[in-house]
């Protein structure tokens, strides 16, 4: 458990470096090493109406996403003028973070210290290392490409819809504001939907965020995420020990932070960007990633339809060596 965890010099009690470490090499997989080949395969035992839904927004679902990052920028090439013949091509690029996506291990960092998952000071050149024959991935670094090397992820998805919760129980909920998921609401809802956590589980939370945006205009978009107050889970150690204890292989969820924004002190204070408690936690000191922005719209209707609020969860980032965040390319399956 949290409390239990070796003491690491220099970091707070809650570092899980060294825990997944096997035959003296260092881990890069953090707690997606609880799905091993018996939880994979007690996940399977979920797929049984044949059912699938995307948990995936579209990529510039966001016309100008937040914190000054870039959206999506989709050019077709005519084949015509590249090759003289009938057809189409395409580029695109974007920030990772600009809609659905993964945080990998490397993207935010134990702030006081520095330090990604292993204690990593991971910097620019070399998470962009390029070699005589082209991009050489780091194989020390813990981005999302590595996720490959381990056949993507497959795991048992447990949905908490909050959002749900909140409506039919006439709780006053704004995804756009600062409002808090506490871990007392989660296991409220979980208990409401017959949900069971397992270790292993990768647990997804809707808030409303992401559908609340979806077909507004550029100008209401900007304005619902203008004040960069953002609902969430409660940023607090005691949520951080909860997660870690119920052994989620991941978690994810549809709001912007996946946490409440800002993050507040002990006094209620706001506390910067560099405050986010569960960022640092989850992804610096537990190796735990966070799934963020994800369309769950979709899997709130099929859970209600099917009765049920656990499936066959599947993902497999983009192989881009050294990636730091990626489009999850997630699927439900009932
Ligand atoms: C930050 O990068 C601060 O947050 P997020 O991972 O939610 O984009």
């Amino acid at each position: 458990d949290f409390d239990d965890l070796p003491t690491v010099k220099g970091m707070p009690q809650g570092c899980a470096w060294s825990i997944f470490d096997k035959d003296g090499k260092k881990d890069i997989y953090g707690t997606l090493n609880h799905l091993t080949p018996d939880v994979i395969k007690a996940a399977y035992k979920e797929l049984r109406e044949g059912v699938s839904v995307s948990l995936n927004w579209p990529i510039g679902a966001i016309q100008s996403p937040g914190f000054g990052r870039k959206g999506l920028d989709h050019k077709v090439i005519n084949l015509a003028d590249a090759l003289k013949c009938h057809g189409y091509d395409d580029e695109v690029s974007f920030n990772t973070q600009c809609s659905s996506q993964w945080d990998s291990l490397c993207h935010f960092h134990h702030q006081p210290t520095q330090t990604a998952y292993q204690g990593v000071k991971t910097n620019v050149k070399e998470l962009t290392q390029m070699g005589a024959d082209g991009y050489v991935p780091n194989l020390d670094l813990p981005t999302l490409d590595h996720w490959h090397a381990r056949g993507g992820l497959v795991a048992r998805g447990v949905f908490i819809d909050y959002k749900l919760y909140a409506d039919e129980n006439g709780i006053s909920w704004n995804p756009y504001t600062n409002d808090k998921i506490t871990v007392e609401d989660l296991e409220k809802v979980a208990k409401k939907q017959g949900v069971e956590f397992k270790p292993g589980d990768v647990i997804i939370i809707r808030s409303g965020f992401t559908e609340g945006l979806t077909g507004q205009s550029g100008d209401v978009q900007a304005e619902l995420m203008g004040s960069h107050k953002v609902c969430g889970v409660y940023g607090t150690i005691d949520t951080a020990k909860w997660f870690w204890n119920k052994r989620f292989a991941a978690v994810a969820g549809d709001m912007i932070a996946f946490e409440q924004i800002p993050s507040v002190d002990e006094n209620g204070q706001p506390l910067g960007i560099d405050g986010l408690v569960l960022h640092q936690y989850f992804l610096a000191l537990f190796g735990m990633s966070i799934g963020e922005l994800w369309d769950l719209k979709a899997l709130s209707e099929t859970c209600k339809k099917l009765g049920r609020y656990s499936f066959l969860l599947t993902s497999s980032p983009l192989n881009v060596p050294g990636s730091v965040g990626s489009p999850p390319n997630a699927l439900a399956l009932f």
